[in-house]
């Protein structure tokens, strides 16, 4: 038998600081080269904190009044201070909002006509005003829209056909029409389909097993068939978990080996996950890190929706203000496990909104 070192643990107390010291320190390479995404990087490294129960170490007041200064006059958000809005710093944008429990501080209904605006007659989304097109930004669409409880303001069925007319022989989905399989862009049309409550047109079989063969002999995962080298990278192991759970499989991955996968990419001294064993770390990595972890329990990282990539109990709040369909979280197909000791950090939410108008039913 082979001696067993000590049990590898996720360093929760290393990635804290480690998300705060990038956060905080504005001259640093990693903060320079994000410039044009900040506020995605706020995203990944916001909820990286709340998995971690570290959210109240943000400045809340700051964070939200920073996004709320990215927000232009057409509704939507662009990535930083004076940028030209986008859809991916749009839905960004909201989900840093309800992280802090503080949607309540924009005007859902602006924000919606931004994202109406970019929906074509063929039901798909562009990314901004130049008009790329892609499922990408369809997921961006969907999600804006649930978590604003406002899925009436687009047209969903269109969305969902369009989405569904990406879908490929292999069972996975492209950007376009006859666009190749991917792991991440199945996760977008897997997860437009999901908010949109059409899941079941999901050819699941074929699709679980083209997900399941993306795990690599070392445990982690690709994001397409084997190319020339082993490419696993930890953001996948979330590409591939999220759209495996939501088609209720994810129990078809080698849960143990990801794992080991994912914690040999920490960076043991100085905090932070990288894409590969070696690698430097940076947010991003850090965030998909902690949610390929997610899956277990076993580090203590509590569940997230995995349709809409938040902390399952900022849905949970934000459904029980707004009345949203209920869609599965990253371990709903797994075992119950014990509730959580430590409440939750989120501090304590005011989501009643102004409904002076009478809300429309999501029709389904
Ligand atoms: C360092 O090179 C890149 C390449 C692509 C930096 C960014 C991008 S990206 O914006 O198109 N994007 C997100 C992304 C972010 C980072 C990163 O963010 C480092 C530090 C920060 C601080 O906020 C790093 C990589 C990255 N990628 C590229 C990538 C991931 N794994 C391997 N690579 C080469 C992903 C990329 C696309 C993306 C994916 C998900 C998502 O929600 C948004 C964008
Ligand atoms: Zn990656």
């Amino acid at each position: 038998m082979k001696a067993v070192a000590s049990e590898p643990a996720l360093a929760r107390a290393l990635h804290r600081s480690y998300i705060l010291r990038v956060s905080s320190d504005t001259d640093s390479f990693e903060f320079q080269v994000s410039e044009h995404l900040r506020l995605s990087g706020v995203y990944w490294g916001a909820c990286a904190l709340h998995l971690l129960g570290e959210l109240q170490s943000l400045d809340a007041a700051q964070v939200v009044s920073f996004v709320r200064s990215c927000q232009r006059g057409c509704g939507g958000f662009g990535g930083n201070l004076g940028h030209d809005a986008h859809m991916l710093y749009t839905l960004s944008a909201v989900q840093v909002l309800a992280l802090f429990g503080a949607l309540h501080t924009v005007d859902a209904g602006r924000v919606m006509r931004y994202v109406a605006s970019l929906q074509r007659p063929d039901g798909s989304f562009a990314g901004d005003e130049w008009g790329e097109v892609d499922t990408r930004f369809s997921y961006c669409a969907l999600c804006c829209a649930s978590l604003l409880g406002k899925l009436g303001d687009i047209d969903v069925a269109a969305a969902v056909r369009y989405v569904r007319a990406c879908e490929n022989f292999d069972g996975g989905y492209g950007c376009e029409p006859g666009g190749e399989s991917h792991a991440g862009q199945v996760f977008t049309c897997v997860g437009a389909l999901a908010i949109g409550g059409e899941l079941g047109s999901v050819r699941s079989e074929e699709l679980a097993w083209w997900l399941c063969e993306r795990q690599t002999p070392g445990g982690g995962l690709n994001g397409r068939p084997q190319k020339a080298r082993p490419d696993a990278d930890v953001c996948y192991s979330w590409w591939v978990l999220s759209a495996m759970c939501l088609l209720r499989r994810d129990g078809w991955i080698d849960g143990e080996a990801l794992r080991r996968f994912i914690l040999s990419c920490q960076d043991e001294e100085e905090g932070g996950i990288a894409d590969k064993p070696g690698d430097l770390p940076d947010v991003f990595h850090t965030f998909f890190g902690e949610r390929g972890e997610s899956i277990h329990g076993t580090d203590g990282v509590p569940p997230i929706d995995a349709a809409h990539a938040m902390p399952a109990s900022v849905m949970e709040q934000l459904r029980a203000e707004q009345a949203l369909e209920p869609s599965r979280t990253l371990r709903g197909a797994s075992p119950p496990r014990p509730r959580r000791g430590r409440p939750s950090s989120v501090p304590h939410r005011r989501l009643q909104r102004a409904r002076a108008a009478p809300r429309r039913r999501q029709s389904s």
